[in-house]
């Protein structure tokens, strides 16, 4: 199985989705690192749902084999979870940028951290609108706006801090210039039940010559050993003391075990999913 979960996963999903990133956007790590957790998980594509947002990080679904989803900007998180409660066994992803996660999409963002259902997303972290031609996003210089921008510009939003505060159970950063490290937070990200937020800095070669894979190495610092991730008090005197640094950290911020039962599918859903002949849908795809 592992073998063979390994190849399906390695191909690239069908060729009429040629890859249109830019060459050395940091999206292709990400996808490269995404094959690499599947293939780690043993996950089939029938098991599992990318729903991709719109940007130039959602079209990762449109290179990995898999069910996948593509819906309005901003409604990734949405649609991932109406997916994971109409059918509670797939094991979903909502794969998207920053302009979609922290703009026109944060109240999902908000809402869905506070219902933690068992829901994995990846923020491809560039703080620009890469798709639109680089206008600043929320993470807009990631902690540095003044030295980004020649205009006044509103503070930089942390999706970690967001997600911490707004009752996420597991919270990692990653940079997709260590695909290794981001290979292994999406993988704990998956086996977490509840909600994952993987924030992977992934830079746009294109629009954003500030935060260059040479900043992000310059500025990125791995989790100290001895931090303790289930402690939502030490996560934040953590991201603090990046803060004052101005560090960025990578690793695992904050994991507590999800204290919400498993989510189940309504009843009155099953009812009318069993009356659903599926095999006129299915005839096309077989
Ligand atoms: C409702 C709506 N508003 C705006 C747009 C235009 N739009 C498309 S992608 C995008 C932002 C993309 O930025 P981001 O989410 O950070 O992804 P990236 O392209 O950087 O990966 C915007 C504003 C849209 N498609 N739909
Ligand atoms: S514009 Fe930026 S984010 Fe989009 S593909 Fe090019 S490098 Fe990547």
């Amino acid at each position: 199985m592992p073998e063979a979960t390994k190849s399906v996963w390695e191909q690239n999903a069908a060729p009429r989705h040629r890859i249109q990133w830019c060459p050395g956007c940091g999206d292709f790590a990400v996808l490269n690192s995404l094959k690499a957790a599947l293939t780690t998980l043993e996950l089939t594509p029938t098991e599992v749902l990318l729903v991709g947002g719109i940007g130039c990080s959602g079209q990762i679904r449109n290179y990995l084999n898999g069910n996948s989803f593509y819906g309005t900007h901003g409604g990734a998180l949405a649609y991932a979870l109406g997916a994971k409660m109409v059918n509670p066994e797939l094991t979903v992803f909502a794969l998207a940028g920053d302009g979609d996660t922290l703009a026109i999409g944060i109240e999902n963002f908000v809402h869905i951290s506070r219902r933690d259902p068992d829901i994995t997303l990846v923020i491809m972290d560039n703080g620009v609108y890469g798709l639109t031609k680089g206008q600043d996003s929320p993470s807009a210089g990631l902690g540095h706006p003044a030295k980004v921008s020649v205009e006044e510009h509103p503070p930089f939003l942390d999706p970690v801090k967001m997600a911490l505060t707004c009752g996420a159970t597991f919270i990692a950063q990653s940079f997709s210039g260590d695909p290794k490290h981001t290979t292994e937070m999406l993988v704990e990200a998956v086996r977490h039940k509840g909600f994952a937020m993987v924030n992977d800095f992934s830079p746009c070669v294109t629009y954003n010559k500030f935060n260059t894979y040479d900043w992000f190495r310059a500025h990125c610092e791995m989790v100290p050993g001895g931090h303790d991730p289930s402690s939502e008090d030490a996560a934040w005197e953590l991201i603090r003391d990046f803060e004052r640094r101005e560090k960025l950290p990578v690793g695992i911020i904050f994991r507590k075990p999800r204290e919400k039962a498993p989510a189940k599918r309504l009843p009155m859903w099953q009812a009318e999913l069993e009356r659903i002949d599926l095999e006129p849908m299915l005839k096309g795809l077989r």
